[in-house]
């Protein structure tokens, strides 16, 4: 018997591997260790945006996309080191499955309406005075508020406030590429106009766990907007139990008319770490991106220890260990792939057992910019 190593170096190995890709077809002896790794090796990186690098770079954008600029969104991505292989900008991801930005609309602005089978989400992070229209429904966000644009449907910005206002967009824009399942177009006549009264849904849905009986059952969340004192409210009450050891306080943004996710696509949290608590590590097959919403602490990724504060944001790539520690108390609002995950049914969870469930921190994260 031939020596496998050996012979896999061999020259009649060599010379077929190539052999073959003239014709495009490809060897999967070199294939299997690059593609069918043993656990999820992702090509996303842990890897953090500081909030001083974006208010600079978003108001560096507000004085060259004018208010005469056309109206495309002065949105900027976060494109992750890892997923580049795209250029000159990128694979416009944020981990393998999700996109994530920071959008900028000043006074008097207006984002023209268009529809696309990427769902959508936002979190607001400053400002008062700005309103994303869905399907005709002005729905007018203020800072910590959490919403959903559901796939398929009409949206536009405006702002008749006073102050810039600038918020978080999620999207599943990499999955839904790579499946080849990209539909858009927009809307004729620019920015859609009113035709339901302002904040409709979330006045007729404001009572979360009771729902109008004539509404039926909805499939899209009927919410479209999660009022931050309405999650601080939930979280409150978590507050009177024990913290979870991974998660502290968390909750999930839900359909309230069938206990799932808001988005179909793309899972959502709000994550409160009082003062001094530390997570104990664990990783899992899903990915995540923080939104730092308020104060101050460090996460612990695969031994690299990421400081972060109020309008950072950072990534957990899937299966990386990972756990928090806040300095101030804290609120983390986070984005996941747990729902593509589920419907694929990979999702799995592993805990730290060494160290009593903590990771040796062995290098420092220094952002670009601080
Ligand atoms: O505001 O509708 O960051 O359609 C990417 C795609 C924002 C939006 C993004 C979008 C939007």
């Amino acid at each position: 018997m031939t020596d496998k190593a050996e012979f896999m170096k061999s020259n009649l190995v060599k010379d077929f591997t190539k052999d073959i890709q003239q014709y495009n077809l490809g060897p999967l002896w070199e294939a299997i260790p690059e593609v069918m790794n043993k656990t999820p090796k992702p090509h996303a990186e842990a890897y953090l945006w500081s909030g001083e690098l974006l208010k600079k770079k978003l108001s560096e954008a507000a004085q060259i996309f004018t208010p005469d600029r056309g109206g495309e969104r002065r949105a900027i991505y976060f494109q992750n080191p890892g997923l580049t292989y795209r250029k000159p900008w990128g694979q416009v991801s944020t981990t393998q499955t999700l996109y994530a930005a920071v959008q900028l609309l000043q006074p008097g602005e207006e984002a023209p309406s268009h529809r696309h089978s990427q769902s959508a989400l936002r979190f607001i992070t400053e400002g008062t005075g700005a309103y994303t229209i869905v399907q005709g429904e002005r729905i007018f966000m203020e800072e910590g508020d959490f919403l959903t644009t559901p796939k398929n449907l009409w949206h536009g910005h405006g702002h008749v406030g006073k102050e810039p206002m600038v918020w978080m967009d999620a999207l599943d824009i990499p999955t839904i590429y790579s499946i080849g399942g990209t539909f858009f177009e927009p809307y004729e006549g620019g920015l859609q106009q009113p035709d339901v009264p302002d904040n409709f849904s979330e006045v007729r849905y404001r009572g979360g766990m009771v729902r109008p009986v004539g509404d039926g059952k909805f499939t899209v969340a009927p919410l479209a907007n999660y009022k931050w004192n309405r999650t601080l409210d939930g979280i409150k009450g978590l507050m009177h139990f024990d913290p979870d050891p991974f998660n502290a306080y968390a909750v999930e943004y839900i359909n309230p008319s069938t206990g799932k996710s808001a988005n179909p696509t793309i899972g959502s949290r709000m994550t409160h770490l009082p003062k001094d608590f530390h997570t104990k590590a664990h990783r899992h097959t899903h990915s995540v991106i923080y939104c730092v919403h308020k104060g101050s602490g460090y996460t612990v990724i695969n031994g690299q220890r990421f400081d972060w504060k109020k309008g950072d944001y950072f990534v957990v790539p899937n299966w990386a260990w990972h756990e928090h520690v806040a300095s101030e108390n804290s609120y983390l609002f986070s984005v996941n792939d747990i729902p593509i995950m589920d419907r694929f049914e990979l999702e799995q969870e592993q805990e730290l057992e060494t160290n009593k469930g903590h990771q040796e921190i062995t290098s420092e994260f220094k952002p670009d910019f601080r």
